[in-house]
């Protein structure tokens, strides 16, 4: 009876998600390390269905439905799956904890200037969003200790939002050397050790970086063309 009472108790999990969206990816990570079952809906953000508008007040992917609740912004999806599911990956003092929160808008800010970077309509500004990169690891170095993850040791939500960060470097190193990882040897390491995690590699499907190659492409920008 305990047990039956305990599995109907436990909500239903479907992620509204995209193909190529890191947002998505930190969340899938942090369900997978957490070993928590979900259905994935991957939907078309240029041709956004109906029923995910009704859902989304944002219009951005993800959203964590939960019954029939819909959680969005990546970031409150993890602290929510970090209140309510097991194997904590936030460190348990308060101030530490909110070291790791700054970091994971550290990362989206990196994900802003990654965007920034393939968008770019020129050389000049390319460039200029690649030293943005190089600063931002500049940074994260200094936080970095002997590895293999943020903190050291054990996996956190931080690591989790750096596995997509660091995955586009994956596609864009066949582009080009741009010089962003070129003074941060740590940084290099911990980007290592997240792309041989099983939570982290599993966040996307294998034609994940023929995906992006062609999304790249077809931006119309300076890195499009050094693609050619
Ligand atoms: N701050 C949001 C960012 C999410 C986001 O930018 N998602 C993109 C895809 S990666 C999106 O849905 N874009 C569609 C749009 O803005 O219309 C989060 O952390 O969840």
């Amino acid at each position: 009876m305990q047990l039956h009472l305990t599995e109907t108790a436990m909500p239903e999990f479907t992620l509204i998600s995209h193909v190529l969206c890191p947002y998505v990816q930190r969340a899938v990570i942090t369900l997978a390390e957490k070993n928590v079952r979900f259905a994935r809906i991957d939907i078309d953000l240029g041709a956004k269905p109906e029923w995910f508008k009704a859902l989304s007040p944002l219009g951005k992917t993800p959203v964590l439905r939960v019954d029939n609740a819909a959680v969005f912004e990546s970031s409150v999806i993890l602290e929510y799956l970090e209140d309510t599911q097991p194997s904590p990956l936030h460190p348990v003092d308060a101030l530490e904890r909110a070291r790791h929160r700054a970091w994971i808008e550290f990362a989206s800010a990196g994900l802003n200037d990654i965007a920034g970077l393939y968008n770019a309509p020129d050389e000049a500004t390319f460039m200029t969003k690649a030293r943005a990169l190089a600063d931002k690891f500049t940074w994260a170095e200094g936080q970095l200790g002997d590895g293999p993850y943020f903190t050291g040791g054990p996996f956190s939500l931080v690591d989790a939002a750096f596995g997509p960060v660091f995955r586009y470097f994956d596609v864009f190193d066949d582009i080009g050397d741009f010089g962003v990882f070129a003074s941060t040897p740590k940084v290099k390491a911990w980007r290592k050790a997240l792309s041989a995690r099983a939570s982290v590699q599993q966040a996307v499907a294998i034609d994940y970086p023929q995906r992006l190659q062609a999304f790249l492409k077809a931006r119309g920008s300076h890195m499009s063309r050094l693609m050619r």
